[in-house]
């Protein structure tokens, strides 16, 4: 089971005598009263990147397994996950109960403000739906997000992969969120053709919501990961194996939710929100090109390239998608 992660630095016991080598630029411990080296002796590692993720969790099952991934990234510090759409009090549900499942209970979680639910069927919620060991914060995701970043300013990599109302109502609360966060990262948009349309279509994350989406890319510095990159990756049969089988207490809760969501024995996970985390975890990594373009979100939830009435927004495109799903698995097996 992956339990609380601890701080990554590396700990070394250096004993007179029995010292291994030590990298040049290393420190050197003090002696003690005798002129020996006897002391536990640390090198810092880097920092942790600190993670806030907005998500949806509970309809498609993507976000999930992007929970997963940071549930277990030694690299992340997740500082709290916000649940947005629909139903928020059953996805907060889905979101603790995978957090305990995996030793990480400790993480806050917050429910954004309900709205009209999908037009869906989310059996997902039936895992969680009498699961009460470890509760939402009563604190709203928004104001959980304003004030975890004003606490931590330029620190926090926002992550948000579902509808943005909660980055919209922390917008509404703190105009400065985009200067408080060290990045926004959405799973966000669609700008030219994809898998399944040779044109842009209403992007799901925007479209449900689209007033508060047109009030975040208006205001707020984003990268996003848009449907011209995610339809392209979706997790094959083989590499879906070598996770179920996987002994960790969390791939066997993310199997357990695959299983609920799957709707035939042919149906693929699509990896959206995972590649909007790996962009987070790993800027510019796993794209071909990361390119600033002018965009606005019309009325109709479309993100237009608009040179005239359009912001800056990076947008990743070119996935390069075996490389992806290489660090996306590796991660995953992490698990203990
Ligand atoms: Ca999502």
């Amino acid at each position: 089971m992956c339990s609380r992660r601890q701080r990554r630095s590396f700990s070394l016991l250096l004993v007179i005598g029995l010292a291994a080598p030590v990298a040049a630029q290393a420190p050197v411990p003090p002696l003690n009263a005798a002129g020996n080296q006897l002391v536990a002796w640390s090198i810092p590692s880097q920092p942790r990147m600190k993670v806030l993720l907005d998500t949806d969790i509970g309809t498609d099952i993507d976000d999930a397994w992007a929970l997963g991934l940071l549930m277990v990234s030694p690299q992340v510090d997740l500082v709290g996950v916000t649940i947005s759409d629909g139903n928020t009090a059953a996805r907060a549900k889905v979101a603790a109960k995978l957090l305990h499942a995996g030793g990480r209970g400790e993480v806050p979680v917050a429910s954004g403000r309900a709205t009209p639910p999908p037009d869906s069927v989310d059996y997902q919620f039936t895992w969680a739906e009498d699961f009460t060991a470890v509760r939402p914060i009563a604190q709203s995701a928004a104001d959980f997000i304003v004030e975890t970043l004003r606490r931590h300013p330029g620190e926090i990599t926002l992550l948000a992969v579902g509808p943005l109302q909660n980055i919209a109502d922390a917008l509404r609360k703190e105009p400065n969120l985009g200067t408080l966060a060290k990045r926004v990262v959405l799973m966000s948009g669609s700008i030219g053709g994809n898998v399944w349309s040779p044109t842009p279509v209403a992007e799901w994350n925007v479209v449900r919501a689209t007033t508060d989406a047109q009030l975040v890319y208006s205001t707020a510095p984003l990268t996003i990961v848009p449907l011209d990159s995610t339809t392209y990756v979706k997790l094959r049969a083989d590499e879906r194996a070598r996770l179920e089988t996987h002994p960790a207490a969390v791939t066997r809760a993310l199997e357990a939710l695959y299983r609920l969501w799957i709707g035939d024995p042919t149906q693929q996970m699509t990896l959206h929100d995972q590649m909007a985390v790996a962009e987070a975890l790993q800027p510019g990594a796993f794209f071909g090109r990361c390119t600033s373009m002018p965009i606005r979100v019309d009325d109709k939830g479309f993100t237009r390239v608009d040179s005239s009435g359009g912001k800056p927004v990076s947008v990743c495109l070119e996935p390069k998608r075996n490389a992806f799903m290489k660090f996306y698995i590796d991660g995953l097996l992490q698990a203990k």
